[in-house]
């Protein structure tokens, strides 16, 4: 009985895929022999009828008849759909390929990377240290004494008494001067924590760029002239700049260096308070006292020094405004750089 619906399956089978022609008609045998409810289904439903000896025997033949028909239809499918040309099934091999996306640099990093190449032009190297310092290098040893009302310009976050996260990058260059003797000429990037309200100007932690130059006879002219070469390579050569007098604990004297507003080019706007000036920096000659600590001759040596704020550097030339843009990780964000 089965025997005889297995010849039938096979004869019809072999009628049907000789007759094939299109993609459709593949899918029609499929479905007609293959799928759950087709012939070949129905065939193996009937076994559960056979006799107990006639099970094992009967079972071997649907099996040989399935891998039969299973692989006629493949080699039958192949050849049909390399050849089918309708338009469904036609591969066009000049189609542009999926795009791939991968990662860019994130602006903060592009943005020190620019800073570091640029020095590096202009003779320094790249030094590094912690971000868990000692009062003694993130304070004293930069000529805030304890009780310095210059302690108060920047809130620390401490985690013990001598110990804080560092407020600026400052300290690793004392670090330096100590292992290395003049000439010293290095800047130190990294990441700094000041303990202030989050705003659009400020946020806890941020990154700095400070550079150093210790040699004899290191002059302010020489400060001015690779600052103003650093401005004019990073954010154009028809740049405007001015400095500043200013003060910090370990330079003197000291100054700030601003540039032209981006926005309104030096008339004045909301950007830059209407004064048409930015700041960007704060440099000046190493005090003294501060090569005291690190035990440089300071009637041999003189030098000069500068920080950046690599958050501001970058908002400044690309016409940002809240600082915390930098933080959020919005792909809308990071993607147009
Ligand atoms: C600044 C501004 C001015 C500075 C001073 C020193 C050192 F170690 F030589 F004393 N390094 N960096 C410095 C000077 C940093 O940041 C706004």
């Amino acid at each position: 009985m089965l025997d005889n619906k297995i010849s039938e399956i096979k004869n019809s089978f072999t009628a049907d895929i000789k007759s094939v022609s299109s993609s459709k008609d593949i899918e029609d045998i499929r479905i007609k022999y293959f799928s759950r409810n087709g012939l070949i289904a129905q065939l193996f439903e009937k076994l559960k009828d056979a006799s107990k000896e006639d099970k094992p025997e009967l079972g071997k033949k649907l099996n040989l008849l399935r891998n039969d028909l299973t692989l006629q239809f493949d080699t039958v499918k192949d050849k049909i759909i390399l050849s089918d040309t309708s338009k469904e099934n036609i591969i066009d091999l000049t189609l542009p390929g999926n795009e791939f996306v991968i990662g860019s640099k994130h602006l903060l990093t592009q943005t020190l990377d620019e800073i570091k190449s640029i020095f590096k032009g202009l003779g320094f190297s790249v030094a590094g240290g912690p971000e868990l310092e000692s009062d003694y290098y993130n304070f004293e040893s930069l000529n805030f004494p304890a009780d310095h009302p210059a302690r108060d310009m920047q809130d620390t976050f401490f985690i013990s008494k001598d110990f804080l996260l560092r407020t600026h990058t400052t300290p690793v260059q004392i670090r330096l001067m100590e292992k290395q003797a003049p000439p010293v000429r290095a800047i130190m990037p990294g990441r700094v924590y000041r303990n202030e309200a989050v705003s659009a100007r400020s946020y806890c932690m941020f990154h700095q760029v400070d550079g150093i130059y210790v040699d004899t006879d290191v002059t302010f002219a020489e400060l001015k002239g690779t600052l103003i070469s650093f401005a004019k390579q990073f954010y154009g050569a028809n740049l405007k700049y001015r400095f500043r007098p200013s003060f910090f604990p370990f330079t003197e004297p000291s100054a700030e260096m601003d540039i032209t507003c981006y926005l309104c080019h030096g008339k004045g706007c909301k950007i830059c308070k209407n004064t048409g000036w930015l700041e960007i920096l704060g440099c000046g000659m190493v005090d003294p006292n501060v090569f005291k600590y690190v035990n440089y001759d300071s009637e041999k040596y003189t030098g000069y020094a500068f920080g950046m704020g690599i958050e501001r550097i970058a908002l400044l030339k690309y016409g940002l405004t809240d600082i915390r843009i930098f933080f959020d990780n919005d792909l809308r964000f990071l993607k147009q750089f």
